[in-house]
């Protein structure tokens, strides 16, 4: 089913709005699922009220951008882990994230380790996925072993562990090549990832009231104002908001706003140095101007969540309604990053024995 986001035709709206109606009833009515469509079967399961609701009362012109939920401040600032004295952040520090939604820039790698490092991901950029088998620039740590071996740095690992817990595993990493000359990414965020398909979140996280998922963008080139670096809303992790479709803005191909108080106060431009990171809750409303240079502005990042996350569980493919891909998840799986996954609540990859099959077949060829 196709839930772009975007203004209907008006016999569109008048055939779905019963139809929504029809479908908040049969949920409430909690009547069988199984006998349903899949994608009416998911959306019954899925969907809260409230985002029925947003729908129907807007006339189809306004949605939740993910599943809501509402962040629940935590009694402590103490860090999850203890880890080696040069990574620890402060009880301040973590009190400060938690306030802001986001942390950084924090250092990782060198200006130099980066330099060397870009021109590998420049070539890679137009290449199709091995995992996927179409060009896309998601989840390249299966197929690029240095990429692998950056993200399970201590710098990384150890931070996020005294935010997240000992037990750490990447579900989703990317890269964004930000050509010369591009727009910006909009204003945006993400609870559950629900936001992909709209049918199913991506993350099934025991209380949405936490703080259940990471993002850790590292940057590959200087971010400045001139080529876009990140942008943030301070204290919008708060809740999950509306966006409103249509309008001049567009988060890939699809053109639609997210509502919220636009509050300059609050805005926070993050310039960062070459081989510096930020962290942040992917709830934390964000985005990055336009490139208005000539050099592409590298950067990557991996998604994290604590080993009781469940990802994808019951998702074979995805569609992202918002760069058009469908993504096929039978190559797909968590990631040890830290720790050990005791739970094995998802599907996972041994990415050692991966990258050795990638470097014996590049042998083979060189040979
Ligand atoms: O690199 C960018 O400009 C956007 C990054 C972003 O939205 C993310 O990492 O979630
Ligand atoms: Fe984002």
């Amino acid at each position: 089913m196709n839930l772009h986001p975007k203004v209907r035709p008006l016999w569109q709206r008048a055939l779905a709005l019963p139809a929504l109606s029809a479908m908040m009833g049969y949920k409430a009515a909690h009547l069988p699922r199984k006998i349903l469509p899949r994608a009416f079967r998911s959306m019954i399961s899925n969907w809260d009220y409230r985002q029925y609701w947003m729908l129907i009362k807007s006339g189809l012109n306004r949605a939740y951008i993910d599943q809501p939920c509402e962040f629940r401040m935590p009694t402590s600032f103490e860090p999850k882990t203890q880890v080696d004295p040069q990574f620890a952040l402060s009880t301040d520090q973590i009190r400060q994230f938690y306030e802001d939604g986001f942390i950084g820039p924090l250092d990782v790698f060198s200006p130099e380790e980066m330099r060397g490092f870009r021109d590998e991901l420049l070539a890679e950029e137009n290449t199709l996925s091995q995992t996927y088998g179409f060009v896309t620039p998601r989840d390249r740590h299966f197929e690029m072993p240095r990429l692998w071996q950056y993200m399970k740095s201590p710098a990384i690992t150890e931070r996020l562990a005294q935010l997240l817990g000992p037990d750490l595993l990447v579900w989703r990493t990317q890269v964004f090549y930000k050509p010369p000359h591009s727009a910006a990414i909009q204003w945006h965020q993400a609870s559950t990832f629900m936001v992909e398909d709209y049918l199913d979140p991506a993350l099934y996280p025991p209380d949405r009231g936490e703080i259940f998922q990471l993002t850790v963008w590292i940057a590959v080139d200087d971010t400045t104002f001139d080529n876009g670096c990140l942008d943030f809303v301070r204290g919008s992790h708060t809740s999950v908001r509306t966006i409103r479709f249509g309008g001049e803005e567009g988060f890939y191909n699809a053109q639609f706003s997210l509502e919220f108080d636009r509050d300059e106060s609050k805005f926070v431009r993050v310039p960062v140095r070459a081989g510096q990171c930020i962290i942040f809750t992917e709830r934390c409303i964000h985005g990055s101007g336009p490139n208005v240079t000539d050099r592409h502005r590298l950067a990557f990042n991996l998604r994290v969540v604590p080993t009781n996350v469940p990802v994808y569980t019951n998702t074979k493919k995805y569609r992202s309604v918002y760069n058009g891909g469908k993504y096929d998840l039978k190559n797909w799986g968590v990631v040890t990053l830290r720790g050990e996954d005791r739970l094995g609540l998802s599907r996972s990859v041994d990415i050692d024995a991966l990258h050795r099959q990638i470097e014996q077949q590049g042998a083979r060829r060189a040979a």
